[in-house]
């Protein structure tokens, strides 16, 4: 197949998905087309049958804000026609879904009927897209799309409870590549950053206000209280220096690192004991997995998709988003007891194993073979 793939460049767990699904399918011999403002941060390297289209955006004095969703639109317009692509992949709907809409509109005057298929991911349902700001065209958008999926069963529920969905939602969770997430032996960086053999607590994210991050460092602290440890944190955002701050007032700054961006995240948490996750909302919970896939139980709320993953007293502890003495406390459960947490670490495995990318992209390649089926069967009886 031809597969065109947009999606934010970035970072951001969407960004990550969309590129690791499109370099595993063209892997099996598909021709990926990624259509984003900016090569995607994990294609970073030269593949045959992988393509990057850039959209830019010509300045004008006129525009104050950039009309991003129209240059989109065209470039995929441009592109579904001249790469004759079989389908469009957009990932998160604000403002990929519309632009593919548009272009669709645009191609069927030419007698070009492109299939759209729509990954929703996360903020797009629960907070950005049910914002009235967007909420009217998040709903159109997803209405028109030719196949519309989820990344969790907790997803696929808060759509149809925030907006008028018509549609039929198939739940593709997402995935992890356990060649590249795995434990490492990473001994001598260990014992750098914990060299009396304390414990080790992880957070990586992008420190927005919804992953909590104050939070973590609260629980690390009752923690600390009580068992020797150190935390590190991984990523960068708006939160960041409210939590420097906190670290700061509570004293003890030399157990706390922060790492910022980092690309080689298995090989940090192949030196972590245990991973945080206390967010307010979380459609899944990509960095949980990769954590698990890296043997590290989770620690985390029990919001959204994330008990999809992290399984309550098996793979490690869920509570109430905000209850960080009860965080604290299951974290304890693990940190002191070597044997505990050696099960944990097991079934940590265990559990990511089901996620396994091989078993995953295939669902997306029988879901486009089935969403490029159903279009071709009513664009006949529409002809007849
Ligand atoms: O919150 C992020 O890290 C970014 C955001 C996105 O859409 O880019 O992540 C969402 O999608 C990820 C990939 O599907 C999920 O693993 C995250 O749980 C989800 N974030 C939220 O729902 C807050």
């Amino acid at each position: 197949m031809k597969i065109g793939i947009v999606c934010y460049p970035t970072y951001g767990g969407s960004g990550v998905v969309a590129t690791e699904l499109g370099k595993a399918l063209a892997s099996k011999g598909h021709e990926v087309h990624f259509i984003a403002y900016k090569q995607p941060a994990r294609l970073n390297y030269f593949v045959q049958n992988i393509f990057y289209h850039e959209v830019g955006i010509m300045n004008y004095p006129l525009f104050e804000y950039p009309p991003y969703e129209t240059a989109l639109a065209s470039k995929l317009v441009d592109i579904v026609k001249f790469q004759q692509l079989d389908v469009v992949h957009v990932h998160y709907a604000i403002p990929h879904a519309s632009a593919a809409y548009m272009a669709k509109q645009i191609l069927r005057q030419e007698n070009i009927e492109i299939p759209v298929v729509t990954t929703l991911h996360g903020t797009d349902i629960s907070l950005v897209g049910k914002d009235p700001t967007f909420a009217p065209v998040v709903t159109f958008s997803i209405n028109q799309s030719d196949g519309v999926t989820t990344v969790s069963d907790s997803l696929k529920k808060q759509t149809y409870e925030f907006f008028a969905i018509n549609k039929a939602i198939q739940v593709i969770p997402n995935f992890i590549d356990l060649e590249k997430f795995k434990k490492y032996n990473k001994d001598h960086f260990k014992k750098v950053i914990a060299p009396n053999g304390e414990k080790i607590l992880m957070h990586v994210s992008n420190f927005r206000k919804v992953k909590r991050v104050e939070d973590v460092v609260k629980i690390f602290y009752k923690v600390l209280q009580k068992a020797p440890a150190k935390l590190l944190l991984v990523g960068d955002g708006p939160e960041r220096r409210t939590a420097e701050q906190m670290c700061r007032e509570l004293g003890g700054c030399s157990h706390v690192h922060f790492l910022g961006k980092q690309d080689a995240i298995g090989e940090l948490l192949a030196i972590a004991d245990l991973f945080l996750m206390p967010s307010g909302s979380e459609s899944f919970g990509l960095a949980a997995l990769e954590a698990m896939a890296c043997e590290v139980p989770v620690i985390s709320s029990n919001v959204g998709g994330i008990p999809e993953i992290n399984i309550h007293g098996e793979t490690g502890f869920l509570s109430n988003v905000g209850n960080v003495e009860e965080m604290a406390n299951h974290a304890l459960l693990l940190l002191q007891n070597d044997e505990r947490l050696q099960q944990f670490r097991a079934n940590a495995l265990a559990q990511a194993k089901r996620f396994d990318i091989n078993h995953i992209m295939p669902l997306y390649e029988q879901y486009y073979e089935q969403t490029i089926e159903q279009l071709k069967y009513l664009d006949v009886r529409h002809k007849i």
